[in-house]
């Protein structure tokens, strides 16, 4: 049977009782490459019940400020749709102090969220990693393109950008060179993750597009590129940031399961609960 719930029956906690609400996303209507993240928050949900819910690395149980999972956030194929229902469904969270995290769904999905969070939180910075800039004003004739989504955020609030080793030469014009890590840069020099850290504000939000790693170590993506990070490196920085800041949200998307390799789907299960993790340990 499918599995309803992040954790399966490890993890059941009501409502009410939840500060962490999992809203799985199950959107893929704008993807150029390779379709199927709408069976990502699926995969996602299939393989959490095999974690482990102590977490070595903080020695802490995240999951025991309660984690609840809301039923899948299914929308028609226009993405101004999936974009309001987001919107309207963060909105209602963060209102009641809870800690959203979004599971994808394509890159899309993520507008809704940061226009949410930019409506509540000031001195706010929205931490994107992934391996493309998707600073397209507009593709394939939509503003809501997975490939236009940090044009999109940059409308909410600053951007700062990880691990990226795709652009077209038209974004040229809108990459801030100062607030974009490169992926061949960060493999060089460790320290600029640092440095990345250094440039966000009291208020971040998280958006991870799991193609900013390496494909060898997460093939299951849309839109996989060479010459990215490994999962250490990405989750150290991670953890930085949430020493430092105040996350306020966060989200996983892209993750376009395989019907063989399960691997994958169990690594953005992890991370969703390694973040978590970082978040609670403070
Ligand atoms: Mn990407």
């Amino acid at each position: 049977m499918a599995v309803t719930n992040f954790g399966g029956d490890e993890v059941v906690y009501g409502y009410d009782e939840s500060e962490i609400i999992i809203i799985p996303v199950p959107y893929d209507a704008t993807s150029t490459y390779i379709k199927g993240a709408d069976k990502g928050p699926a995969a996602i949900l299939d393989a959490s019940p095999a974690l482990e819910f102590y977490d070595i690395e903080t020695g802490t149980e995240a999951h025991r400020k309660g984690i609840f999972t809301m039923p899948p956030l299914v929308t028609g194929p226009d993405p101004e749709e999936v974009t309001e229902a987001v919107f309207r469904t963060v909105s209602g969270l963060l209102a009641e102090k809870r800690f959203p995290v979004l599971m994808g769904g394509n890159h899309t999905v993520s507008v809704g969220a940061f226009r949410a969070v930019a409506s509540v939180f000031t001195n706010l910075t929205i931490l994107q990693l992934d391996a493309h800039s998707d600073l397209r004003p507009l593709y394939e004739g939509s503003p809501l393109n997975h490939a236009c989504v940090m044009s999109r955020a940059k409308e909410c609030a600053p951007v700062l950008q990880v691990g990226i080793r795709s652009m077209a030469y038209e974004e040229l014009p809108y990459a801030d060179s100062s607030r974009i890590f490169y992926a061949h840069e960060l493999w060089a020099d460790r320290s600029l993750y640092a440095r990345a850290a250094d440039l966000l504000t009291e208020n971040v939000y998280i958006t991870v597009d799991l193609d900013v790693f390496d494909p060898s170590v997460m093939p299951s993506t849309g839109t996989p590129e060479p010459g990215g990070p490994d999962y250490r490196e990405v989750m150290a920085f991670l953890r930085e940031v949430f020493r430092r800041y105040n996350v306020v949200g966060f989200d996983v998307v892209e993750l376009c399961p395989s019907e063989t390799n399960k691997a994958p789907d169990f690594m953005a299960a992890k991370i969703i609960y390694q973040m978590l993790s970082y978040k609670y340990s403070g």
